[in-house]
């Protein structure tokens, strides 16, 4: 049986990619701000329905451009649960990142949690469309905070792109669409849009005007010929998607101690709650099998190391997900037939 694992890329037609790199030879424009990088704005703009998206090199520095142009200061809330990149990211402006508990159903921040966490040092909140799941953006919207989003999950998710102040989507290789490497930040407000253009090219306003301290975080052209030849297979992922996570919920559902939870609209993640007594069990006996499902986000980010010290208020749905996550292998790459060699393994441990 050949290796499954969770983050296989969704490869797009080889022949559709290489036209676009036919054009990037005959134009002779590689990076800064070309013809594909705005033709790949402009179809992610439509798709979303948002009036401003600025792609760049990734989404990790994609929320960076953003806490700069948010002028972000003291501390911000963030869940736990979550990729390690958003504490990261603020934590490297300089920035406190309080952690949050999540809802017990969407596993996204849960907004009755964060009143008692805003200081007079508070000036954001962080929220996590985590596995493709929207936030309550509406209870968020309540603490009257700014509110910005990681949305690297949630790309062609009904409700995402343009909430709060802005969303930043991942494009990177093991995302529902890929540009090898990439991201793009959305937001329907202008002025911001025209700070993160600054700011994504050195602070450059001009051919020799520098507004703001800014840094590359330029998309490249073949990034972009990537990213639209993914757009164009993007029914295609989404078809698979639907027939493996069909598949794994009539495999799995006489299984005992586990819950398959509720698909997100672009179903990039097959998420399971194991049993907290049987999760490595299970986990272990796939990795022998090399079904290589991950325990993403064990531990928490509040147990990283450069977190571990600092005091947090109660995580304890954090930490149940966190000892009951393990999610399994979809995408191109993984069959209807896979999905059922994956479940009879799950069985044998469980059964
Ligand atoms: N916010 C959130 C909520 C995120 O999840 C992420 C990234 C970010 C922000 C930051 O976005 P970017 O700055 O990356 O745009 C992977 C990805 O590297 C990371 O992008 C992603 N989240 C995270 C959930 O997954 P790892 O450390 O688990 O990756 P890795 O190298 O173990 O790859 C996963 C599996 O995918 C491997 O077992 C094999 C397979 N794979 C991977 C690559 C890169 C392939 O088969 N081919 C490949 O080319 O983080």
């Amino acid at each position: 049986m050949k290796p499954l694992y969770v983050g296989r890329p969704n490869l797009p037609d080889k022949r559709v990619f290489l036209q676009y790199v036919e054009g990037i030879w005959e134009r002779n424009w590689l990076t800064n701000d070309g013809p594909l990088v705005q033709q790949f704005e402009q179809e992610v703009s439509d798709l979303l329905g948002v009036r401003n998206v600025i792609a760049v090199s990734n989404a990790t520095v994609g929320l960076e451009l953003s806490i700069r142009a948010l002028e972000l200061s003291g501390e911000v809330i963030v869940p736990s649960f979550t990729f390690i990149a958003t504490a990261h990211v603020l934590a490297l402006a300089g920035l406190k990142p309080v952690f949050c508990d999540i809802d017990p159903n969407t596993w996204c921040i849960d907004p009755n949690k964060v009143a008692s966490l805003i200081t007079d040092r508070t000036s954001a909140i962080l929220g996590v469309h985590l596995f493709g799941h929207p936030c309550d953006s509406v209870g968020l919207d309540a603490s009257g905070l700014p509110i910005f989003y990681d949305a690297a999950h949630a790309f062609n998710c009904s409700g995402v792109g343009y909430l709060g102040e802005l969303e930043v989507f991942s494009f990177h290789a093991t995302k529902f669409i890929n540009c090898f490497e990439g991201g793009a930040i959305t937001t329907n407000n202008d002025e911001l849009a025209a700070e993160l253009r600054h700011l994504r090219n050195f602070g450059f306003t001009g051919l020799d005007e520098v507004s703001s301290i800014g840094t590359n975080a330029k998309m490249s052209e073949i990034h972009a010929a990537m990213g639209l030849a993914s757009l164009r297979t993007l029914e295609v992922i989404l078809e698979r998607n639907r027939k493996n996570y069909k598949e794994y919920a009539l495999l799995l559902r006489d299984v005992p101690y586990l819950f398959l939870r509720p698909p997100s609209d672009n179903m990039q993640y097959i998420v399971l709650e194991v049993n907290l007594d049987y999760r490595e069990e299970v986990c272990e006996h796939l990795w022998k099998h090399k079904v290589y499902a991950r325990r993403y986000f064990y531990p928490g980010c509040h147990k990283a190391v450069p977190y571990e010290r600092e005091e947090h208020t109660s995580l304890e749905v954090t930490e149940r997900a966190c000892a009951s996550v393990l999610c399994l292998p979809t995408g191109l790459a993984v069959t209807p037939g896979d999905v059922s060699y994956v479940c009879d393994l799950i069985a044998e441990v469980l059964k």
